[in-house]
């Protein structure tokens, strides 16, 4: 039975509020961005709330403690972008505190698809409580679709067991990411360094194959253009057999997987808790996890030059008709001081049901 639920436009009004507060948490870190209000039987926000990342309050609960106002024992509502979460893992089930505090509706936008913590809906609906997902209510289609973007990344991560992987390749116009002579610092301009340095800032891992560490003596480390890091840092992570020098910036302080299993490496950076896996190079790394299907962003900076010939920045793919091309759907287009980065998604093969 509905407990006097708010009206839909509410509703509406709240999951985009309760998307927006998310997104203040952090994205990295393993656990995933979540964002809940509470509403009054009015559909009037009494509190928000959102997750500060792995270890702390959820975002449940984070609203719960910012409820201030006393409403007596008005049936009140919660709107969560992710469904309350069933388990005791580094903090108490959600599920158990909006029942302590008298909530009588809660709505959520996604499944949580965690199998330790998910069922919390079902429980609450054996507990007596409303609980609903949030296209069971019609709820405006474009904001659940940002609900959705909010945890989308980690929710494919969670069901491939394996980090979102994002591949980053710098090329001129006609795709090469170096001159024959093997010269390539600097393809791109400096905005859109300091634009993929921010991108560095916004992933847990950064991984890099022994020819580009060989090659170009990287540091990996997400930077401004004075040199300064970034406060969030990714961790660095070596692929491939070839011995570093110890000489080179990242002996001795990025682990190396000797191995060209890409999949598998993807798969120990979820385990250690790696949401967002970025593939710095080189070619050969870029090539390999396209052809296995790794591949779930792409990311192109264009420059406004020509080579004729040189190093390809994608090399053959084993594609030779066009119904086989891989294809992207493009997400950003952004002009950088004359170079084009082109933001792009994996269409389809991904690893999620249905
Ligand atoms: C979050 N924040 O706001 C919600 C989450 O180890 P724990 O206790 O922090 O539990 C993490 C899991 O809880 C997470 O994988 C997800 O399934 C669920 N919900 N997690 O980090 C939140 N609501
Ligand atoms: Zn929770």
């Amino acid at each position: 039975m509905a407990h006097s639920m708010p009206p839909k436009s509410a509703l509406t009004h709240a999951l985009a509020a309760a998307s927006k507060a998310a997104l203040q948490g952090p994205r990295t870190g393993g656990n995933p961005q979540v964002g809940c209000a509470i509403l009054s039987p009015a559909g009037r926000i009494l509190a928000m709330g959102y997750h500060r990342g792995a270890g702390s309050a959820h975002a449940e609960a984070d609203a719960l403690t910012n409820l201030k106002e006393d409403t007596g024992s008005a049936p009140l509502t919660a709107v969560v972008t992710l469904e309350p979460c069933n388990h005791s893992g580094k903090t108490p089930p959600c599920t158990r505190a909006l029942i302590e505090a008298g909530i009588k509706n809660v709505i959520w936008a996604v499944d949580d698809p965690n199998p330790k913590a998910a069922g919390g809906g079902e429980y609450l609906k054996q507990q007596g409580i409303n609980a609903r997902r949030a296209d069971e209510l019609g709820v405006d289609e474009s904001v659940l679709a940002s609900a959705r973007a909010v945890s989308a990344h980690w929710v494919q991560a969670v069901r491939c067991g394996r980090a979102w992987t994002i591949a980053k390749v710098a090329q001129t116009l006609d795709g090469y990411c170096a001159a024959q002579d093997g010269s390539s610092q600097w393809i791109t301009n400096r905005l859109s360094r300091a634009y993929a340095h921010r991108i560095r800032s916004r992933v847990d891992v950064i991984i890099a194959g022994t020819g580009t560490v060989l090659a170009d003596n990287p540091q990996l480390t997400a930077r401004l253009a004075d040199g300064r890091k970034f406060p969030q840092q990714p961790r660095p992570l070596i692929i491939g057999n070839r011995e570093i020098p110890a000489d080179f910036y990242l002996a001795g302080k990025a682990e190396q997987a000797r191995t060209h299993d890409l999949k598998a490496v993807l798969e120990s950076c979820y385990q250690r808790g790696e949401i967002f896996a970025l593939l710095e190079g080189g070619p050969t790394l870029i090539t390999a996890a396209l052809k296995a299907g790794l591949v779930d962003e792409l990311h192109v900076y264009l420059a406004p030059r020509l080579l004729g010939a040189g190093h390809k920045g994608i090399g053959d793919l084993g594609i030779t008709t066009l119904t086989n091309s891989l294809d992207f759907s493009l997400q950003q287009v952004k002009e950088l001081g004359g170079d084009v980065f082109l933001g792009l998604e994996k269409e389809g093969a991904s690893c999620l049901p249905g």
